[in-house]
């Protein structure tokens, strides 16, 4: 591949994204690819220290929803900048846990910030690099919560109730509709294998066409 592979996972909280960009990449790298696994917010010594802010540090209580838009994406742009760019100029394959979708999603639909307002800021942080697969992971209400009672902590966007993530949900859906050549819907709710089984084929697709 001449330029590499930018590969996003996307879904709402305990839909298995972190654990299968971890088995993507194993496979990946047992056929002899580079891959290189990033997350959002986060990435970068910038980025994670704003997702800390964003997730954990008390000065995050009572932030804005427009504070929360313009730091997720203060995060990517440096990502983007960063990381990625320079990956794929190498010929790697990047899979990124959460990426744009996700502020359309979350700050757009699950926040209700305005939308035009979202893809702006979206705009100024990804200019022209957006993924060439993004693979969105669909879970029900009451998988997501059993997965995520398996973790300790909680974080502040775990503060928000079930109205917001159906809200979340219906935004992700909304962006696989209108993006149906980019966006592939993945049911999460089936067996590890499965969902990995169906991630790698879709995967092998876009890499016999690169
Ligand atoms: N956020 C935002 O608001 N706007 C943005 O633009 C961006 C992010 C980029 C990041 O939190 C937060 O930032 C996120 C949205 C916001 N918060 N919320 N809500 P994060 O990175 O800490 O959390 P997350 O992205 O929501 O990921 P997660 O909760 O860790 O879930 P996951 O990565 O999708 O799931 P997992 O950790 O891989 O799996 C959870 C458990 O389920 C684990 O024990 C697995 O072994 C198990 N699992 C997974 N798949 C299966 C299957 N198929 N069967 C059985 N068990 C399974």
């Amino acid at each position: 591949m001449s330029r590499g592979l930018f590969i996003t996972f996307e879904g709402t909280e305990g839909a298995g994204k972190s654990t299968h960009i971890r088995l993507l990449a194993e496979h990946l790298r047992q056929q002899g690819r580079t891959v290189r696994e990033l997350r959002e917010p986060g990435g970068t010594l910038l980025g994670e220290e704003i997702r800390h802010l964003l997730k954990h540090h008390p000065a995050g209580h009572g932030m804005t929803a427009e504070a929360e838009l313009l730091l997720i994406n203060a995060s990517r742009a440096q990502l983007v900048r960063e990381v990625i760019r320079p990956a794929l100029a190498a010929g790697e394959i990047v899979l990124c846990d959460r990426f744009a979708d996700s502020t359309t999603a979350y700050q757009g639909h699950g926040r209700g910030l305005d939308l035009t307002l979202v893809e702006s800021a979206i705009a100024a942080a990804v200019g022209n690099t957006w993924p060439d697969l993004t693979l969105l992971l669909t879970v029900s209400q009451t998988t997501s919560e059993a997965r995520r009672k398996r973790r300790s902590g909680t974080d502040r966007f775990e503060e928000s109730g079930p109205e917001f993530f159906a809200r979340v949900e219906s935004g992700f859906a909304a962006i696989a509709h209108s993006h149906p050549q980019r966006v592939k819907v993945i049911d999460a709710d089936c067996p590890l294998e499965t969902v990995q089984a169906d991630i790698q084929r879709r995967v092998a697709v876009i890499l016999s066409n690169a």
